[in-house]
């Protein structure tokens, strides 16, 4: 079996259940949480953890869980890798906090710099950080409409950008997001995605892309359109990947009507879908992109980066807030950056995306329930729906989720209709793990789907 280091002590990459899930000591943890935390705060496992690292994570009864999760697209480098524990350790012994706005230092900068490397397009480009990425997106939205003295924002159906007022407004999904938490900004208009599983067959992606633009041309005209925000993989949203095509014909789109091609790549970025970053795979160079999760190895960091004359258009103290680009974060995000690279995560999630999308199609043949499996690198879906039709299952999605978490695999689900299975896997995860994972994804659909 093998080991990896979290912290210095090494942690077996195994799954493994020695008690009920939830065991006891979670579930005297669960009973102080319900106690004591608001009930509007939502949760996938009822387990509480005490050790992760590499592909798995421990809770405090023991049991250790398969992470086909990642806490969210997270610790694509793994929990507590090595060298952002170092990194990080080295920074809280020196400093915790200055606020870079009052007495500046090198992280924030450095971090920056290697933003304007790794991001789409060799053009000049710079950054400011931020603490979440629903912060992230607000200021891109932010320095669009200040560059363009324009107001209006086109989303997509399906997108997902936050929870803060604005990005509610920006985010199409209803429940739980929305509803009850009104009124929401506006000046937000939403069109179609491109969704090849549910569009009309053989709908290319420059059709898709007419499609969603005529709308914004006729109802909202170009010329007041400051920005149009897209996750180039949309992630909550079930990992819808657009049509070839459509990202870049919106891009074009954009160019020639002066709006701004916003990328939120804060789910599908660093190294996520097997490259740097989703729009690499079509060679789309957005004006902003929007990044967090991925970035810091699990600190809490986001970023807006654009293009220079863009970003810096806002005048000065237009941008910040007490802890972005926290040097705590800031050096996370190096240490994290620098393992993608010694390690070539982005190949990682490659190989990751070989592994599971044949396995997935396979299982796709054997039941009647997968209508569609899909997804980039280790950004990979299968959407679950009633057999022979395209109608959604959130039911049996959720009794399959449960079952995998009850067998030691953690696995997330996504969408609009709440029946998509999703699984973001630590890019350092084992190709065994990844495997024995996958054979509990197929009993428990196999348990809980008949038979094609
Ligand atoms: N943009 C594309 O995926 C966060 C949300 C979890 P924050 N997605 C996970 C939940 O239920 O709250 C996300 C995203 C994209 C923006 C965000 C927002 O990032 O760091 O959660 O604010």
């Amino acid at each position: 079996m093998t080991h990896v280091l979290t912290g210095g002590a090494p942690l077996a990459q195994q799954r493994r259940l020695v008690t009920e899930v939830p065991g006891p000591r979670s579930l005297a943890l669960l009973e102080r949480r319900i106690a004591a935390v608001a009930s509007g705060v939502g949760g996938t496992l009822p387990v509480f953890v005490e050790r992760a690292g590499g592909g798995v994570v421990v809770d405090v009864d023991g049991n250790s869980f398969i992470d086909l999760g990642s806490g969210i697209a997270v610790v694509s480098v793994g929990n507590s890798a090595p060298l952002v524990v170092e990194a990080v350790q080295e920074q809280v012994a020196a400093f915790t906090h200055t606020c870079f706005m009052v007495t500046p230092y090198e992280g924030y900068v450095a971090v920056c710099e290697e933003l304007a490397r790794v991001t789409p397009g060799d053009h000049a480009k710079k950054s400011a950080l931020f603490n979440s990425g629903a912060e992230a997106v607000e200021n891109a939205v932010k320095v669009a409409r200040h560059a363009t003295g324009r107001q209006a924002v086109v989303v997509f159906d399906h997108a997902y950008h936050g929870r803060t007022n604005l990005t509610m407004a920006l985010t199409a999904k209803n429940m739980p997001y929305k509803d009850g938490f009104g009124p929401f900004a506006p000046e937000i208009y939403r069109v179609p995605m491109s969704y090849p599983y549910r569009d009309e067959p053989g709908m290319t992606g420059a059709q898709a892309a007419a499609r969603a633009l005529g709308l914004v041309e006729s109802q909202v005209g170009a010329r007041n359109v400051a920005a149009v925000l897209i996750e180039p993989i949309q992630g909550e949203g079930g990992f819808v990947v657009p049509a070839p095509g459509f990202l870049t014909a919106v891009a074009e789109w954009c160019r020639a009507s002066g709006a701004l091609f916003v990328a939120d790549e804060i789910q599908s970025g660093f190294c996520r879908t097997g490259d740097w970053f989703a729009c690499d795979a079509e060679g789309v160079v957005p004006d902003l992109v929007t990044t967090a999760k991925g970035i810091a190895g699990g600190l809490p960091l986001s970023a807006v980066t654009g293009r220079a004359e863009l970003m810096d258009a806002v005048h000065v103290g237009g941008l910040g807030g007490t802890f972005g680009g926290n040097p705590l974060a800031c050096a996370a995000a190096l240490a994290s950056i620098q393992t993608m690279r010694a390690l070539d995560l982005a190949g990682a999630a490659r190989s990751i995306g070989a592994t599971m999308l044949p396995r997935l199609h396979a299982l796709q043949q054997r039941t009647g329930v997968i209508g569609d499996v899909r997804g980039r690198g280790a950004m990979i879906a299968v959407e679950l729906v009633r057999p022979g039709t395209k109608d959604p299952d959130p039911q049996l999605t959720g009794r399959i989720a449960q079952e995998c978490h009850a067998q030691g695999v953690i696995v997330l689900t996504a969408g609009t209709y709440g029946n998509v299975l999703r699984f973001l896997p630590p890019l350092v995860i084992g190709q065994e793990l990844l495997a024995e994972a996958l054979d509990v994804v197929d009993a428990a659909v196999a348990e809980h789907a008949p038979a094609a």
